[in-house]
């Protein structure tokens, strides 16, 4: 009965994929669970095992750089070697295919650059860019380890990983651009993210306030799951292909 339901979801979320003129989707750690990257919550959760203010607040790295530093160089080794799964490469399919698409991720593991997507606004940084904590100038860098206390190359200054910390505004036109996705899609797919962390939580609501008909994906029930018109019960590497 179940796996019926899931049919029918999944047939009914690919008929309103197909007549979408402006798809929107909003990713979070599960789509990149199948990839091999740890999700933040639930069994296995990186917040499970390290404790978020001590690792991911303005205050912590204040308190600690090196200790904060020695996180993300653990995270870069760990993501390094990790390949898109068929989650990310039926999404960069997907925006092929249709007229105007919008990718909204809060990971910060690059992983659907790496799958092709193109349009992608990342909500929370990226993992392989670091920014000056004094003249703020960002620069990718992909090396792994960064040194213990990396160091501005035009000032000097220690720099910081340029990823959007708890209690951090995000960039105001990183969000500007997610809110015009939001505004202007007739569908929103919002796939893998717990719906904990505002403001990406509230995103979906907002595009279904906005009129788009809203779809999750989840391995789990979510705050919204009975709020969105579709939601599909499953991994998301195995229920996006099912959509092309
Ligand atoms: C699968 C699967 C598979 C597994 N297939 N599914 C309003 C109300 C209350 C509080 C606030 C508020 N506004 C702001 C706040 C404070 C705070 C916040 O939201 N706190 C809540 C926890 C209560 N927000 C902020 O501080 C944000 N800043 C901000 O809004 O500034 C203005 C402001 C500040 C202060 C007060 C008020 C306003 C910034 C948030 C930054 C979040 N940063 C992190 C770390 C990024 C860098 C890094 O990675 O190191 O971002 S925390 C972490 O959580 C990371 C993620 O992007 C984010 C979301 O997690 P996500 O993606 O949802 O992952 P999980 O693990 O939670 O869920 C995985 C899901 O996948 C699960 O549902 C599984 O079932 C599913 N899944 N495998 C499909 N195969
Ligand atoms: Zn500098």
């Amino acid at each position: 009965m179940a796996e019926q339901e899931t049919e029918a979801c999944i047939k009914e979320l690919r008929e309103k994929l197909w007549g979408a003129r402006d798809v929107a989707v909003l990713t979070g750690a599960g789509i990149s669970a199948e990839s091999g990257v740890p999700t933040f919550r639930g069994e296995g959760g990186l917040w499970k095992q390290f404790r978020a203010v001590d690792l991911a607040t303005p205050e912590a790295f204040s308190r600690d750089p090196k200790l904060v530093w020695e996180f993300y160089n653990w995270r870069r080794e760990l993501v390094a070697p990790l390949s898109p799964n068929p989650g990310h490469f039926a999404l960069a399919e997907i925006e092929r295919r249709v007229p105007r698409f919008t990718l909204i991720t809060q990971n910060i593991d690059g992983l659907h650059e790496k799958a092709g997507s193109r349009n992608i606004i990342e909500l929370h940084g990226n993992l392989w860019r670091v920014r000056c904590t004094r003249c703020e100038t960002v620069t990718e860098d992909r090396s792994i380890p960064l040194p213990e206390l990396p160091a501005c190359e035009s000032c000097g200054s220690l720099l910081r990983p340029h990823v959007v910390w708890f209690g951090e505004i995000l960039e105001p036109q990183v969000l500007n651009a997610a809110y015009d996705a939001i505004g202007g899609c007739d569908l929103m797919i919002v796939i893998g993210t717990s719906g904990t962390v505002q403001p990406a939580a509230s995103m979906g609501v907002q595009a279904k306030r906005n009129g788009a008909a809203v779809a999750e994906i989840n391995l789990e029930p979510t705050p919204y799951s009975d709020v969105y018109n579709i939601s599909i019960s499953g991994k998301s590497g195995e229920m996006l292909p099912q959509l092309l």
